[in-house]
């Protein structure tokens, strides 16, 4: 037979290979769980082959092909994780004031979906708490390297329409820190669902890791929405530092040739890069997140 994965926890996957069709199933076998691309063999979205027994227990014998793959780099394991495979669209969704906007994690969110094939988008939640001016200029930054960003507020409903007309027929995949609202988001669009959703840690003003396993959803359109445990951070690997220009569009078009090659664009005399930042074409705070990527980039490399 061939399914879905739905979840995984332990090793446990949910496989459904027809509305009413789901079967408990583990993998047969070593060959798919020693992937080395990941330290997670299969995640939400994923096809599957897999055969049930009499008794009822399936076992899953190989995974199809994938058209594209959402994963991020776990520090401890020092492997990738895959959060979601099979999907048209991550959205990045952050949170307007609280849980802090964080900007440059959706930088870095940006970065690892484009690495994985993903198309992204971002989804500002919490609009109802306000949109302090520097927020809205960096979106402004986004739209103007051809991103879309959506905002809304799952509590007062302001911008649900597009984000549900938006989503209509896609799979996507709903990424971000704890505590920015992917669940409740969730439960607003899809009538009848019923995600556990959390409160804020008072003092750090953190989500409290609510969601603790990715989940395949069905919504009523055909597609499917994919919810996610809030992380931390987001760190980006697999990238040689000489070529993280590249993951940053807005460098490609600058004016002008930098005056020393190859050119780190950290601190060169004459480097076109560091004269976009200085005229307003490059974003500061984009910038500002380059050269960290980068650092990180050459400490790993070293
Ligand atoms: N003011 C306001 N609060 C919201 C909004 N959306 C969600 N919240 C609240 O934010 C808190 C966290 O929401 P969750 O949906 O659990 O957040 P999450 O992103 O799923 O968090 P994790 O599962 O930990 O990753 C809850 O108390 C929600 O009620 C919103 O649009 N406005
Ligand atoms: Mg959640
Ligand atoms: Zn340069």
């Amino acid at each position: 037979m061939i399914g879905t994965i739905y979840r995984g926890i332990k090793n446990i996957y949910d496989v459904r290979s027809g509305p009413d069709e789901i079967h408990e199933c583990r993998i047969k076998g070593k060959k798919l769980k020693s992937d080395p691309d990941s330290y997670n063999p299969l995640a939400p979205g994923d096809r599957v082959e897999y055969e049930v027994s009499a008794s009822g227990t399936g076992l899953i014998t190989s995974r199809l092909d994938r058209n594209n793959r959402f994963a991020r780099w776990n520090r401890k394991k020092e492997s990738w994780q895959v959060i979601a495979a099979n999907i048209d669209l991550l959205l990045a969704v952050i949170s307007a004031k609280t849980p802090p906007f964080r900007p440059r994690f959706v930088d870095r969110v940006l970065i690892a979906a484009a690495q994985g094939d993903v198309p992204a988008s971002i989804l500002v939640n919490k609009i109802d708490q306000g949109v302090d001016s520097w927020v809205d200029s960096r979106i402004k930054v986004w739209e103007n390297l051809g991103i879309r960003v959506l905002k809304c507020s799952a509590e007062s409903g302001e911008g649900m329409e597009v984000l549900l007309k938006y989503l209509e027929k896609k799979t996507a995949v709903l990424f971000g820190p704890s505590g920015v609202g992917k669940s409740t988001l969730l439960n607003k669009l899809i009538p009848g669902m019923n995600l556990t959703t959390g409160g804020l840690s008072l003092k750090y003003d953190r989500g409290r890791h609510v969601t603790n396993f990715g989940r395949l959803l069905d919504t009523p359109w055909g597609g499917h929405l994919i919810d996610t445990p809030g992380v931390r951070e987001i760190l980006v690997r697999g990238i040689r530092p000489e070529d993280l220009p590249h993951w940053f569009p807005e460098f490609e078009n600058v004016p002008g040739k930098c005056s020393f090659q190859p050119c780190s664009h950290k601190h060169e005399p004459g480097c076109s890069i560091l004269k976009a930042v200085e005229d307003g074409l490059i974003d500061s705070d984009r910038y500002e997140n380059y050269l960290r990527i980068r650092n990180e980039l050459e400490s790993e490399v070293r």
